[in-house]
Order: structure tokens, then sequence, then C-alpha cells
């Protein structure tokens, strides 16, 4: 058997220390399928108490520091208050997520609509994201579009692209020198025909178009089944244009489960390639996020769950051992280069995380300690009244 070990075990220890997932609010407000949205006590009735929950994850967790927001469900007055908010409680606004999928007007498409009013109000609201990342001090602007069509011949997919693309250099043009824009695919939903952004190869191609602030993001749960999501991943690392993960799982199809759950072994190979193309270095440019819904599990220790999963993965891909999987694939050695990764994969990192956390003054098990600081039934006396957020609200 190879043991794994990283470069160094002081190495491994600094990369896990920094280790930053940045925390949907969506996750903390109530959501549920087509068929049932499932109400839970506690749960936040403004962007503000959204910051609170998330600041609780960062607490027991010391890895989760900042928060994306999603406008308009995160659309409020003053966006340097609620940044001074996200202050006050010990974390920051991170991704400014925009939001032009949700109005009547798009029925047919938001960017790509063949109607210049509709690509006109989208593109106002995709600025309007940049007035906000300008008052939130954010560095990126996540953009995914709904667009595409349900039938063969309802519109022309070649002139929808050269929409896209239109609607992109405008966007982009507004970013201040510091700010990227992200740029997300989807393979299917809403639309079932064709999607205008269905894959990373779209997503890339229009990034190359528009300049070197422009990225992809990977959403792991945008995939067809079977998808080797870490050869996208390499791809564009190698590139320099992977720009940001919105991590869950799936089973089926867009499922938004608490990442590392449906394939764990999946996570690893993702991270594996993270950290063998270099984006777990101190001055990494990959925003790590969650992308997640909980309808039916309690959302903070769900997000605390999911923080946990990646630092699990994390810690095993920086167990894999560069010298000896060089030499078994130089050597051709099939089973002898596999064997290094599963060795490092299996291998148990929770005492691991437990001690780097001790270290840092936080409870060994996060999970626990969160049940124990009463807070989820603290919150569920103080928010009596008002309306629940919810996705979409
Ligand atoms: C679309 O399915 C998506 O993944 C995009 O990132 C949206 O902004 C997000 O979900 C909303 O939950
Ligand atoms: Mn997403
Ligand atoms: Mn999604």
């Amino acid at each position: 058997m190879v043991t794994p070990h990283a470069a160094s075990h002081s190495d491994t220890l600094a990369v896990l220390r920094r280790q930053h997932i940045e925390l949907p609010s969506w996750a903390f407000g109530n959501s549920g399928t087509r068929f049932k949205v499932f109400g839970q006590p506690g749960v936040p009735r403004d962007p503000w108490e959204k910051l609170a929950d998330a600041a609780q994850v960062h607490r027991h967790t010391g890895a989760a520091p900042t928060v994306a927001l999603h406008i308009p469900w995160d659309r409020v007055d003053d966006y340097s208050a609620l940044a001074d908010h996200a202050r006050d409680l010990g974390i920051g606004i991170g991704t400014i997520n925009a939001n032009v999928f949700q109005d009547d007007d798009y029925r047919l498409g938001s960017v790509t609509n063949s109607d210049p009013r509709v690509r006109r109000k989208a593109i106002d609201h995709l600025l309007e994201c940049v007035d906000v990342m300008d008052a939130t001090g954010s560095r990126d602007l996540k953009l995914w579009f709904a667009d595409g069509t349900n039938y063969p011949g309802q519109d022309d997919l070649r002139s929808r692209q050269d929409r896209l693309a239109e609607a992109l250099r405008e966007v982009y043009g507004r970013l201040a020198p510091h700010q990227r824009l992200q740029l997300e695919y989807k393979l299917f939903e809403p639309a079932f025909y064709a999607t205008d952004v269905p894959d990373w190869g779209t997503a890339y191609a229009h990034c190359l178009e528009l300049g070197e602030r422009a990225v992809v993001c990977v959403d792991t749960g945008h995939h067809a089944a079977h998808t080797n999501i870490e050869f996208i991943v390499a791809f564009l690392l190698r590139a320099g244009r992977l720009g940001a993960f919105d991590f869950n799982s799936r089973f089926y199809a867009d499922d938004d489960l608490m990442v590392g759950a449906a394939d764990p072994f999946q996570l690893f190979r993702i991270m594996y390639e993270v950290v063998r193309g270099g984006a777990m270095a101190a001055d990494t440019q990959v925003a790590f996020m969650l992308d997640q819904c909980h309808n039916i599990e309690p959302k903070i220790a769900g997000q605390i769950r999911s923080v946990m999963n990646v630092q699990e993965a994390t810690a095993k891909a920086l167990l894999v051992d560069p010298d000896a999987l060089a030499r078994a694939q130089e050597a051709g050695d099939v089973l002898g280069a596999n064997a290094v990764l599963m060795d490092a994969y299996n291998t148990d990192v929770r005492p691991l995380l437990a001690d780097l956390r001790e270290e840092q003054g936080l409870h060994p098990d996060p999970m626990a300690a969160h049940a124990a600081s009463g807070y989820a039934e603290r919150v569920a006396q103080e928010r009596r009244g008002g309306a629940q957020a919810g996705w979409g609200a």
C-alpha cells in the first residue's frame, strides 16, 4: 500500500486553515419543489436575518466568512448598510447573483429575447447588480440565464447567441477593473429543447470573447448524468477561466442537495483537480460557493454539514502524494497510480479537521456546537410575525 502524505503536513494544514467557502443567502429561506414548500420555524424574514444565520455557520465552522446575495430576492434600500451589518456579524458580502428569470416579461427569455424592450430591461437589471457590487465591495457578478426555447423553430438559435454576446459585452464594459463576470451554464431547465448557455464550452467561448475578467462558474448540479466534471475543472483551470463553483449534489437533475451527499467521491475528484491546478493557493482566484436549498432538513445545520463536506473532500485531495502519483503515472503503473488516489480518498480526515478546529478555538464538531448553542430555538422564538423569506422572495 502506498501511504498517502501531502507535500508536507504543515502545508496541508495551512491550506485548510485558510479555506473559504461562500454561503448562498437563499439557502436560509424556505424552499421546496413545485409540489410543496415546507415552512420551518425561525426562517429569516429578510436579508438582514439571512446574514445572521450565515454568521452562525461561520461561527462554528470558521470557514464560511462570506455570503452571496441574489437580487432582487435580497433587495434592500441601502446595500452599504447591509455590508456594514455583515461586517458587524463577523462576515462579508460576496458574489452578487443577478435574477432575470422571474418576471412575466421573461417568458421567452431575457437577454436573448427577440423583443428589444425585454432585452433592455434584463440588461438594466444586470447593470443594477453592478451598482450593488459597488456598494457592497463585491468582486464577482454571477450570471445564470434561464433563456432557451422549448420547441424546434421557436426562435433562431444563432440570433439568440448574438443577443447574448451583445448583452454580455455591455455588462462586462460596465465592470470596474477589479470586478469579474462569472458566466454559469446549465444543461437544461427551464428550457427543454435548447438552452442558450447549456455547457462549459459555450460559457468559455463567450468569456474568451469578453476578456480576461470573464470566467466560468461550474455548478456541479448542471450536467448530464455521468459527465466528468473534474475534467471540466482541469481544463478551465489550465485555461485560467475557472471562476467559481456552485457546489451541490444531484441524483437526477438540478437537485440542489447538500454538496458531497450524493457522491462524495466525485467531490474528492473535483477537489483533487482543484489542488492539482493550483487553485487552493493563497492567492486563488476561484470562488468556492454553495448553491443549495434545504427543503426538508434544517437550513443552518444543512449549511454547516455542507461546509464540512467540502473541507473533508479538500483534506483528502491534499493528502494525495503528488510524487508517488507522478512516479506511478510515468511508469505506466495503472493500478499503482489509482491506488495513490484511493489511499488518500479512503483516509479518515475527520480527526485532522477536528484538531484544526480546536487549534482555531472552535468546537471540534460544528454540528454539535450549533445544536448546543440554542441558536435555532432562540430565532424560532424571536422571529414570529412577518413573512418568511423563501426561494424567490
Ligand atoms: C440555476 O439553477 C441556479 O443554479 C443559478 O445559480 C441560480 O442563480 C440559482 O440556481 C438559484 O438557486
Ligand atoms: Mn447555480
Ligand atoms: Mn442550479
